[in-house]
């Protein structure tokens, strides 16, 4: 492949030893792995990462590191597709993309539910990264990219999600008392057209609470034809009011670029479903790469919040 200096371009800066998680890292015979949720828990960083099996379904492993940078998987998955119960029929394809939100002692997990009733939203929860319990759908099909907020805003629950039809991936606000039961939707943003996020976007990483606002990391899709080519962006949203849009990139802050990003299932993707805010303010964002491994990408609160704020100059925020 033609080496270049494309990290010189970018905002996020990979991680020299990229990808960090590969499929002969899984215990069990597998396809690919990628797009996974990330939480600090304890000492330790936990990424669930999603893992495409053999047969063609993914399940949830978990990895753990003592420095965020070298992950060992548990021999077993944390969250498979159910055989039984009233959530089988809607994850028998498999669940995918998890993210991770730490409220009181519960770890709550959003994940996608695969069925021939389309994807839609699911919601778990665990205290220890041992034992789960699913407590159901949370949205109709067909939705994904739901991240939860780390926090009740103004006594509700907030969410974003990404509600599909046939021409149009949107992302929305929506309320809850219970995180259960979800209303009060609000559009939140669409896809810019003229820009690098011009067909599709969804929510990334679940949001980060900065003073300046919450910082949510989402990805664009520009559809070519040759597929879409999957980049990722930053928002910038306001804390009391997180419907109100205070900046958005107007440059992605990480390309599909590298080998591993543009050779494997899917070429050119880059996908994160969860970022770890560190002490200094810097940001391990965690992405999957060609829908087939699992890298790192390093920036800081202040790169992208100045970004968000020199995105806001008059375009609009896309609420076209
Ligand atoms: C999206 C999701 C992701 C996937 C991406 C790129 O629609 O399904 O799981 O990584 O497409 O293929």
């Amino acid at each position: 492949m033609l080496e270049y200096d494309y990290d010189k371009h970018e905002v996020a800066k990979r991680y020299v030893n990229n990808p960090i998680i590969t499929p002969d890292m899984i215990p069990e015979r597998c396809n690919t792995v990628f797009n996974a949720g990330a939480i600090k828990y304890g000492d330790e960083y936990i990424l669930l990462i999603r893992v495409e099996m053999l047969e063609n379904f993914s399940q949830l492993y978990v990895a753990r590191s003592k420095t965020g940078y070298d992950f060992k998987i548990d021999e077993k998955p944390l969250i498979f597709p159910s055989k039984t119960g009233p959530f089988a029929q809607y994850e028998n394809l498999g669940i995918e993309d998890p993210r991770i939100t730490k409220m009181g002692r519960y770890y709550y997990i959003t994940y996608t539910a695969y069925s021939r009733y389309d994807p839609l939203v699911s919601l778990a929860r665990t205290k220890d990264f041992v034992k789960v319990e699913k407590l159901g759908p949370i949205s109709l099909p067909s939705n994904k990219d739901c991240v939860i907020f780390p926090e009740k805003i103004n006594g509700k629950y907030i969410r974003i999600d990404r509600p599909m039809s046939a021409y149009k991936a949107n992302m929305w606000l929506s309320y809850s008392n219970d995180l259960k039961y979800w209303g009060d939707y609000k559009i939140l943003m669409t896809p810019r057209w003229g820009k690098w996020d011009p067909d599709r976007i969804g929510a990334g990483a679940v949001p980060i609470k900065t003073p300046y606002g919450w910082l949510e990391i989402y990805h664009g899709v520009k559809s070519t034809s040759r597929g879409g080519i999957y980049k990722l962006g930053a928002v910038l949203l306001d804390l009391e009011h997180p419907e109100k849009i205070l900046g958005r990139t107007n440059i992605p802050i990480l390309t599909p670029k590298a080998e591993y990003e543009r050779i494997g299932d899917i070429e050119n993707v880059v996908f994160t479903c969860g970022a770890i805010l560190e002490k200094d303010n810097s940001i391990k964002i965690y992405y999957g790469a060609s829908d087939s491994f699992i890298c790192l990408a390093e920036t800081d609160t202040e790169t992208l919040i100045n970004l968000c704020y020199e995105g806001n100059n008059g375009n609009g925020n896309g609420k076209n």
